[in-house]
């Protein structure tokens, strides 16, 4: 039972719409044939909005218009484009409570990670692209490098806003203009996003935004005026969009899913280690592609780690989303709960041994208590295969090669964590580690100059820094993008 006196964030904030339609041309538009679908809070299962299901032919019409507004948009001075980045920026820390309570309740985030993590991060993201708008040149891709055109732009449900800052904010610095498909189920904080851009009186196609499923992000991707795609997703659809892109001069960048290990050494703080065990697992509800989903701990601080851990999760507090003191939220979607439900009935099948805190949860909405696994061998699927949920899996090793040897020993390659007083080890196992990103006694940190990016299944390309804007550049003279 809930031991607090819950003080939610007001809904207020939010002016919601009963209906949305498509950000096409600067202007919201309903779609061809007036099909819809419903988004729901997954914390309580209420519709929060009918949404246009865009169709082959509305996405026609905002490729079209994103080829149009190419033309002024790229040509446009650097300085001149970074006021727009900047004014949006603005908007977006002004307007961020707002968005942050909208992200709430599409996703089931906690009101404390949308409002002190995700939202920051995405005004940042804007800053600090605004600020390479007319400084091109020294992106590395010679003295004056161009823009790609269009570019399309699939994301997932995770990170809502912040995976939309990752793509649209490079993109337009570079001089491209986007049609954007945010992910099925948390279409709304894009869409207030593209009153934003309405409020910045960003020119009409620069912005393009097309809600609905799968079928809406093939016809993008696949487009055949689209010059760029950059997609973040399951590593399923990753490859039936390299497929649809092969043969083609589209560019592609793809971030695609995970399986981190957190390695704890002997001599690590162990305050802090488990600290960065608890969010590396459970921060966004373990919806995280980065998430430390493996615990990799030395054997001989085994008891002592998880015996702080077990203590430190019962402190967890699961439910209301918009409640300030809420540590995990909802399971983003039936569909996430049951592919969750099923991945960790594997562990119990397969031997390992569960243990969840005392928790009560909600009984409508969607679910699912902190988890870990103890007993884990690398042969089982839960230390193998992504769940993308609040479940751990907990291995050990002896030394420092068996660490490197395990945290490598998967298709994955996105992130990792390292946990040790010594500098000279953190730097030769970073160094041995096949991961995009390796966090020394810290997990989670992004910050918008630092590229992000995966090894083998996880993907390829890089988004953030000079390197996520150079995948939105070409060193060639001629625009590409342009049509004769
Ligand atoms: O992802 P999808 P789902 C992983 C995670 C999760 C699993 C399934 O393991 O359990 O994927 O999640 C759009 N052409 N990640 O099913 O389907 C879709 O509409 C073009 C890791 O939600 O990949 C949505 O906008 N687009 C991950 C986006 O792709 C298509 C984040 C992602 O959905 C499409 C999300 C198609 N054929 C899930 N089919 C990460 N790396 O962070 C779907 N989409």
């Amino acid at each position: 039972p809930l031991d607090y006196a819950p003080a939610p964030e007001s809904r207020a904030i939010v002016d919601l719409q009963p209906s949305y339609g498509l950000f096409i041309d600067g202007a919201f538009t309903e779609g061809a044939d007036g099909r819809t679908f419903k988004t729901v809070n997954p914390a309580t299962e209420e519709v929060l909005a009918e949404v246009t299901e865009a169709t082959d032919a509305d996405v026609d019409a905002a490729v079209a218009a994103a080829r149009r507004a190419f033309r002024g948009w790229s040509r446009m001075p650097g300085r001149e484009r970074a006021k727009y980045l900047y004014r949006i920026a603005r908007i977006l820390a002004e307007r961020s409570r707002e968005l942050a309570v909208l992200e709430s309740l599409d996703n089931g985030k906690p009101i404390k990670e949308s409002r002190d993590v995700d939202l920051p991060l995405v005004s940042q993201w804007f800053f600090y692209y605004a600020g390479w708008a007319d400084k091109l040149s020294y992106a590395g891709l010679g003295a004056d490098p161009r823009p790609l055109g269009v570019a399309a732009q699939v994301i997932p449900w995770n990170f809502p806003l912040l995976m939309l800052s990752w793509k649209i904010a490079p993109a337009l610095a570079a001089g491209n203009t986007v049609v954007l498909k945010p992910a099925e189920t948390t279409p709304l904080t894009a869409l207030l996003f593209a009153e934003i851009c309405q409020q910045a009186d960003l020119p009409p196609g620069v912005v393009n935004i097309v809600t609905g499923a799968g079928a809406t992000g093939q016809a993008l991707v696949g487009h055949p005026d689209v010059n760029k795609v950059a997609f973040t997703g399951s590593t399923d659809v990753g490859r039936q969009i390299a497929r649809t892109v092969a043969g083609t001069d589209k560019r592609l960048t793809l971030e695609l899913g995970g399986k981190a290990a957190n390695i704890v050494f002997e001599d690590a703080a162990m305050d802090q280690a488990v600290e960065g065990i608890v969010s590396g697992i459970f921060f966004n509800q373990g919806h995280v592609c980065c998430a430390g989903s493996r615990l990799l701990v030395q054997e001989n601080v085994y008891e002592e780690v998880m015996d702080r851990l077990k203590r430190r999760m019962t402190t967890l507090r699961v439910g209301d989303p918009l409640d300030k003191n809420t540590d995990i939220g909802a399971i983003n979607s039936r569909e996430q709960l049951d592919r969750i439900t099923a991945l960790a009935s594997t562990g119990d099948d397969e031997g390992a041994e569960r243990w969840s805190p005392p928790c009560e949860l909600p009984t409508s909405g969607f679910w699912y208590a902190p988890t870990v696994f103890t007993g884990v061998t690398q042969a089982h699927r839960i230390a193998r295969e992504e769940i993308f949920g609040p479940v751990l899996s907990v291995l050990t090793f002896r030394t420092p090669d068996e660490a490197v040897a395990k945290a490598n020993n998967t298709p994955y390659g996105l992130s990792a964590g390292v946990w040790t007083e010594k500098g000279s080890r953190i730097l030769a196992i970073a160094d041995r580690l096949r991961a995009g990103v390796v966090w020394a006694n810290t997990f989670n940190k992004f910050d918008p100059a630092s590229p992000f990016g995966g090894y083998k299944e996880s993907g390829y390309g890089r988004e953030g820094g000079r390197q996520g804007l150079a995948s939105y550049l070409t060193s060639s003279v001629l625009q590409e993008g342009e049509t004769a």
